[in-house]
């Protein structure tokens, strides 16, 4: 039994993000899933980007998925070392455009990345809706 975490927007809500989701909670064995969804204020200031759904929509869907556990929000770039404390989290995952970018995790955790789903994303999604 393990505890894992992941961080994101997961705007749009699609199967590459449900996909992401699903094999990080089974590196759960049994154990919990936490998601970590990015602010709207961390999406403008961090990311400079502006999510299509609020916060606390993209919270409540990911929220309601069978393969989480638990949602918090994630409202900087410097909590992870603390979240992964606070919560006893053993596994830290994102998906492998992230590779390398968390490996200052390694003292405190396991870092996973996996494999993108390829072929979808929030931005095609969106670009899609408005030709
Ligand atoms: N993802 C995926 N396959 C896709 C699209 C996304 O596996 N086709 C994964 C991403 O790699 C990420 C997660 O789904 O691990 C959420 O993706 P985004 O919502 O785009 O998150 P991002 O904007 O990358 O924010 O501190 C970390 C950031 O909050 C990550």
């Amino acid at each position: 039994m393990k505890t894992v975490i992941t961080y994101g927007t997961f705007d749009l809500f699609h199967i590459g993000h449900l996909r992401l989701l699903e094999r990080a909670k089974a590196l759960a064995e049994g154990g919990r899933l936490i998601v970590a969804i990015s602010t709207d204020t961390f999406n403008w200031e961090a990311k400079h980007k502006r999510a299509n759904i609020p916060y606390a929509d993209r919270a409540a869907i990911v929220g309601a998925l069978k393969c989480v556990d638990c949602v918090i929000p994630e409202e900087s770039w410097g909590q992870k070392a603390e979240d992964v404390r606070k919560y006893g989290v053993d596994i830290f995952v994102m998906g492998g455009d992230w590779e390398g970018k968390f490996d200052f995790l390694k003292p405190l955790c396991e870092v996973v990345y996996l494999p993108r789903t390829e072929g979808v994303s929030s931005t095609q999604i969106r670009e899609g809706l408005h030709p």
